[in-house]
């Protein structure tokens, strides 16, 4: 089964998102895999964003993603990796529809409430670089002959 990571950023757990957040994947049918509220430190956001360091948005998103605890899961689905960012909506609220997280509860790119990964190879890479193998936990859940055919 394929798994994505997912963080409710700062901003969704300032804001009380974060029920409504995990709320909206369970119902769409994914399964969760893991689950903590952690502090990101500069050295795991650097890893987190390695692709985004050199640009001139980081000083401010390494600021953001740092200043407050995020929530980090591990989310599992057939193809969760595309379901989640669609879920989640475009990487600027602005241009996300009504319907998706970013786009109901977020305004500003700076300030989108979520991140999704954006690969399977992505979600690996981000799954590891959060959680350790025993923090990921399997189980059947009696639901999934009604969500997946
Ligand atoms: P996503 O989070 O949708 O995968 P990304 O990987 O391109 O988007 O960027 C990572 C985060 O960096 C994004 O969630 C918000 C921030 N960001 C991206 N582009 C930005 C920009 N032009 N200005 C400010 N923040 C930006
Ligand atoms: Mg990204």
């Amino acid at each position: 089964m394929e798994q994505t990571l997912v963080l409710v950023k700062p901003d969704g757990v300032q804001r009380g998102l974060v029920g409504e957040i995990i709320a909206r994947l369970e119902r769409r049918g994914l399964k969760l895999a893991g689950l903590k509220l952690m502090q990101v430190d500069e050295a795991l956001a650097r890893q987190h964003y390695a692709e985004h360091v050199e640009r001139s948005f980081f000083p401010g998103l390494l600021q953001f993603i740092t200043a407050s605890p995020v929530v980090a899961m591990v989310w599992e689905a057939n193809n969760a990796v595309a379901l989640v960012r669609q879920t989640l909506g475009e990487t600027n609220p602005a241009n996300s529809p009504a319907g998706t997280i970013r786009g109901d509860f977020g305004i500003d790119i700076g300030r989108n409430l979520t991140h999704g990964s954006d690969s399977p190879e992505s979600a690996e890479r981000e799954v590891n670089l959060f959680f350790r193998p025993e923090e990921i936990i399997s189980y059947d859940r009696s639901l999934d002959a009604w969500i997946t055919e």
